[in-house]
């Protein structure tokens, strides 16, 4: 005797295998669209992790605004952020795990041009393309590897700018430089002493702190008896803001000039009034002075609940163009998914791109011919300071 569970039983089950054998027949099984990843990678911990979070915020926004784009292709796109904590140690473990996952198809990073150095040359075994929106030092591009583009301005554009400014416009004739010992930070601070010297100006010192360094007493007691009329700084914000703050609180006069790693809104909550007269360098422009710029600050500020830091904006820009590559490199393969080389290729053609912070063409090292360099100075004691000077950042176009 068949119990009538049992018959229950046996009648859901061959009513589950007819539809499935029609689902099938009909050819209308559920369809599996393929995964695109596309990661930002900058340091979300740490002291740093303000910039690092903007960037990768700005790279969120492009994705979220390009979901539908991809659906429509037939690719689920998605958003892999990654932490590299301002460490090349840590950006390289991180670089392999990427290069490890064959959904990932681009990189939108790194902040801190010591972490994408060594990084890059882990994408570059796969023909990884990495974009960043914020990495200044010339080495990054210079190695001329064919994945590894930026679309900021360099620091052998950077420093010398700032130097013309300093010696120049300012009249500083004898100046006390700091650097942070770090690629980026020696390398911006080497440019700038070279640029000055060149203009005439006398280079009393050219010192060096640590990253993590917070008591600047022993360098700053150098600068207060050299009686330099001004003091540059290359290195990142969390220390240049401490030592701005300490040279004011020892009664050091001179102006202070950083560059771009001090482009973050904590300068003001570290130093205070004392940033009213501060100078820096950036490769970031301010995004609010056009009306498309403004409107995409304001959604930003919507989606995040802050106002977008300094290269959030590059952040986002550099995920568009990543994106428009990809897009260009699933045609250029008959809407197929593309290989790393397809979309690494595709990006590096990029021509005329027209982001929210500037117009995007890499030249054959992958640097941005339309990148600009910006000189701010603190009116008051709140962030961003004024533009007060701009100019192309052009001098690749020679070399
Ligand atoms: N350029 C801003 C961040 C510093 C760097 O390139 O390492």
């Amino acid at each position: 005797m068949v119990s009538s569970r049992c018959k229950s039983l046996m009648f859901f089950l061959v009513l589950a295998l007819v539809v499935v054998v029609a689902f099938t027949v009909a050819g209308c099984a559920p369809k599996t669209s393929a995964v695109i990843k596309v990661a930002s990678v900058s340091p979300l911990s740490g002291t740093q992790a303000a910039e690092g979070v903007a960037i990768k915020d700005g790279a969120q926004m492009a994705v979220d605004a390009q979901e539908a784009t991809f659906s429509k292709l037939g690719f689920t796109l998605v958003f892999d952020p990654q932490d590299d904590q301002a460490d090349p140690k840590v950006g390289v473990s991180v670089a392999h795990d990427l290069i490890a996952d064959k959904e990932v198809l681009a990189v939108d990073g790194h902040y801190n041009s010591g972490v994408a150095i060594p990084s890059s040359e882990v994408y570059v075994t796969d023909n990884l393309c990495m974009v960043s929106p914020a990495n200044t030092n010339p080495t990054v591009t210079d190695r001329r590897l064919p994945d590894v583009n930026r679309i900021c301005a360099r620091d052998d554009e950077q420093g010398p700018y700032g130097a013309d400014y300093a010696v120049n416009i300012l009249k500083a004739k004898n100046i006390y430089i700091i650097d942070d010992k770090t690629t980026y930070g020696a390398g911006v601070a080497d440019e700038f002493e070279k640029r000055a010297k060149a203009d005439g100006a006398n280079i009393l010192a050219h010192d060096g702190i640590d990253p993590g360094d917070t008591d600047f007493s022993a360098v700053l007691d150098r600068v207060g008896a050299d009686k330099p009329d001004l003091l540059y700084f290359g290195g990142m914000f969390p220390e240049g803001s401490l030592i701005l703050k300490q040279m004011r609180d020892k009664g050091i006069n001179a102006i202070f000039m950083g560059a771009d790693g001090m482009d973050d809104p904590q300068m003001v909550q570290i130093a205070g009034n004392d940033v009213i007269g501060a100078y820096y360098t950036t490769a970031a422009g301010d995004v609010t002075l056009t009306p498309q710029g403004a409107a995409w600050a304001a959604q930003y500020k919507a989606k995040f609940g802050i106002d977008p830091g300094a290269y959030s904006v590059y952040g986002y820009d550099a995920m568009d163009v990543i994106l428009q590559g990809i897009q260009a490199a699933i045609t250029n393969n008959g809407g197929k998914i593309p290989s790393r080389l397809q979309v690494s290729t595709a990006v590096r053609a990029t021509k005329d791109f027209q982001g929210i912070s500037s117009k995007v063409t890499f030249d054959d090292k992958g640097d941005n011919l339309y990148a600009m360099l910006f000189m701010k100075e603190y009116k008051t004691a709140a962030y961003p300071p004024a533009i007060i000077n701009s100019s192309i950042a052009a001098s690749h176009l020679m070399q």
